[in-house]
């Protein structure tokens, strides 16, 4: 349609962003009418909208960059609009159609994940309410290390915006990202949008002061406060965040009130526990005609208004129909994007050098960091004591900060939430995060980070946001660690799909894999047994092996026999199989001594994706099995791998395949008898294999 152009305007914003954001507010409005008019359609899958938030939001996304890095929630329907994206294409994402440009109908409303010329990028992040800080926390962290390493672009400098709502504020690992944002004076705008409400509990219920009053304790965070209704207020604000982070002069706090006008989302209803008042307060706050007060105060005519509103109108209403229309998804593809492909496919290099000194687990480890590090200028190492001059606790980063410098490897605070889950955003930047895990038994506080933000990542961006990470886990029990230093933890990791678990038992295997999952695109947890870090338990010497070379890399998903039985026992029916990895490999190997000639053995090297193809072909080849873990067994990775082996190949077994553990209880006992009898041993495994030769 022809658009007269308004008179002379007073305001210091320019007439197209004016004009464009009042016809984006109208859009939006009209947006969440249309859903509520067709409920059926529109409310099949959940959703909200942002009526009542759109000055605040569109205030944030038209001043952002395609250089810049956004992380919106739920609510941020008109930031969505304002960067650029079509009305259609949002509710492509409404009715989960094939061609939801974020998702592939994969995930929620307003839930973007977006790598598009000319827009801010937007990597995913979950559902889970505030939990996208600490990736979006992570985005910065990685730009400005990428910035003081020379890897940074040319020009002017990124900014990452991440917003959020009152009600996630209070939420533990908000305070992580905060903490990490002062401490190394990050380039972010945290957009906190305050409508007094989350869900059903108001901001009195909720906290003892609003996120303005809580940023006050981040020593470093600069504090602002934009009436988060009225457009040019809200523009002014965030011009001046966004400034402030361009010139990189730290991280921003800003506080935006405004008002709640629609529901919750389409399943949880106003009505339901909102009074009269309450709504007519908040009705009272609408931006809308705020802003159409203001641009008639700025020259602008009623006729003229009208005419972008209705252009809005029409948008929306064809939008609609349109996507009604549009193709549904393809349940065939249904399996895509679990991972995206890792370019390591080939075990090279030598594995064995001719000369090769022998080498202990921890120091292949090492070996293979100061590789990685070498070798590539975006890679990062950081967690707890893994900086300075200590280099881990177990030694295992020795030397690594003063070679590298504290830039790259780095002690953090007590955050394994943070460790974790900013390598979401590190990748989303271009970095490469490898960071620790100070003992398995801690891997806890982090779990939801893993879970709710790596894992999925790949899966529900539909390809386009995997998530390179490395998370090195030290993990196992020897020597008395007692409960809280002990624990096995793969059975847990392995419920969670789209991340890998490596598990090498050996030095050899610890250099070649952990460059196999640097250079994997996905999440990895690397679980690094610390009683064979120095092969100090009796038995292990064979973790020490010759050290591979430099190029030396084993490709994940790829088992290893062990050891092998001989032809004649197999020929005999007289021989079994261990399938086994870390520690369990030394106890089978010390149990087959009484068994010459009987026992293969399996190390599975890699947990997800497990070899499959070897595991069933060694169990189809003897006939007789053993699924061995440290692990407590009962619900564990190996009893399930016994069930499944149990199904698979029935018909070529001679004996129920077996599975074995340690004893179902919640912890290991710090006497050192304590772990002698909660643990398997060689003695034990011997007496499985006894039995399971003579059934
Ligand atoms: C970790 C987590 N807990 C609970 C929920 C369910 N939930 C969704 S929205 C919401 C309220 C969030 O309030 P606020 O952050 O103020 O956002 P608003 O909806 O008010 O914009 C809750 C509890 C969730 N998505 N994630
Ligand atoms: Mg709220």
């Amino acid at each position: 349609m022809s658009v007269k152009t308004a008179k002379k305007t007073k305001s210091s914003i320019s007439k197209d962003i004016l004009e464009r954001a009042y016809r984006l507010m109208h859009t939006a409005k009209r947006m969440a009418e249309l859903y509520d008019e067709n409920k059926a359609i529109a409310s099949k899958y959940v959703h909200s909208t942002s009526r009542g938030h759109e000055a605040i939001q569109l205030a944030a996304s038209m001043q952002l960059k395609p250089i810049d890095f956004l992380a919106p929630y739920y609510r941020d329907e008109s930031i969505l609009l304002g960067i650029g994206m079509e009305p259609y294409e949002l509710m492509l994402q409404l009715m989960a159609k094939k061609d939801d440009p974020f998702s592939g109908g994969r995930t929620y409303y307003n839930h973007p994940s977006l790598k598009r010329e000319g827009m801010p990028t937007i990597p995913h992040q979950s559902s889970a309410t505030g939990m996208q800080v600490i990736p979006a926390t992570g985005m910065a962290h990685g730009l400005k290390f990428k910035e003081e390493h020379g890897l940074g672009a040319e020009g002017e400098k990124p900014v990452v915006v991440c917003s959020l709502g009152d009600g996630s504020v209070t939420e533990g690992e908000v305070a992580e990202a905060f903490q990490m944002a002062v401490l190394k004076n990050l380039p972010i705008i945290y957009l906190v949008q305050d409508n007094d409400w989350g869900i059903s509990a108001t901001g009195k219920e909720m906290r003892a002061m609003d996120a303005y009053e809580y940023a006050a304790g981040f020593k470093g965070l600069k504090r602002m406060q934009a009436n988060g209704s009225d457009f040019a207020d809200s523009y002014a604000k965030m011009a001046d965040a966004i400034k402030y982070v361009r010139n990189r002069k730290g991280p921003v706090l800003l506080h935006a009130n405004c008002p709640l006008l629609g529901h919750h989302t389409s399943g949880v209803r106003k009505e339901w526990y909102r009074g009269e008042e309450d709504l007519e307060i908040h009705a009272m706050g609408d931006p809308i005609p705020k802003f159409h007060s203001y641009l008639m105060d700025n020259g602008y005519d009623e006729k003229f208004l009208k005419e972008l509103e209705e252009e809005a109108i029409q948008t929306a209403n064809d939008a609609f129909q349109k996507a009604i229309d549009a193709e549904d998804v393809d349940p065939a593809d249904v399996e895509l994007h679990e991972f995206a492909e890792s370019p390591i496919t080939e075990e090279k290099g030598e594995r064995k050098p001719k000369g090769a000194e022998k080498s202990v687990m921890v120091d292949a480890a090492l070996h293979a960091m100061d590789d990685i590090l070498k070798n590539n200028p975006e890679a990062l190492f950081y967690g707890q004591d893994v900086g300075g001059t200590l280099g881990g606790v177990f030694r295992e980063a020795a030397n690594l900060a003063k070679k590298y410098g504290d830039g790259r490897v780095f002690n953090t605070p007590i955050q394994e939430a943070y460790i974790i889950g900013s390598t979401a955003g590190m990748s989303a930047v271009g970095a490469k995060p490898i960071v620790e895990i100070q003992f398995a038994d801690y891997i806890w506080p982090g779990i939801n980070q893993l879970v709710e933000e790596l894992s999925k990542s790949c899966y529900l961006s539909n390809g386009k946001f995997p998530i390179q990470s490395l998370i090195r886990v030290p993990i196992g029990a020897y020597g008395g660690g007692g409960p809280y230093h002990s624990g096995s933890v793969e059975s847990t990791l392995l419920t969670i799909r789209g991340i890998k678990i490596v598990y090498p038992s050996n030095a050899a295997d610890m250099k070649g894999l952990m460059k196999a999952a640097f250079h994997d695109p996905n999440p990895v947890v690397m679980l690094e047994h610390k009683g064979l870090y120095w092969s100090k338990v009796p038995g292990t010497d064979g973790a020490k092996n010759h050290e591979p070379d430099e190029d030396y890399i084993v490709p994940l998903g790829k088992a290893r026999i062990e050891q092998e039985a001989d032809q004649d026992m197999i020929d005999n029916g007289e021989s079994m199989t261990i399938i086994t990895y870390g520690m369990g490999i030394y106890w089978a190997k010390a149990a087959a001594e009484n068994f010459e000639g009987q026992v293969e053995i399996v190390d599975l090297r890699t947990l997800n994706p497990l070899d499959w193809e070897t595991v069933k072909e060694s169990v189809e080849r003897h006939g007789r099995a053993l699924v061995l873990t440290e692990e407590p067994l009962l619900n564990s990775f190996a009893e399930s791998l016994a069930g499944r082996l149990n199904q698979h190949c029935f018909e070529k077994l001679d004996a129920p395949v077996r599975a074995y553990g340690a004893l179902n209880l919640p912890a290991i006992g710090l006497n050192v008898e304590w772990e002698k009898a909660m643990l398997p041993n060689a003695e034990k495994v011997a007496a499985q294999i006894e039995e399971i030769l003579g059934y």
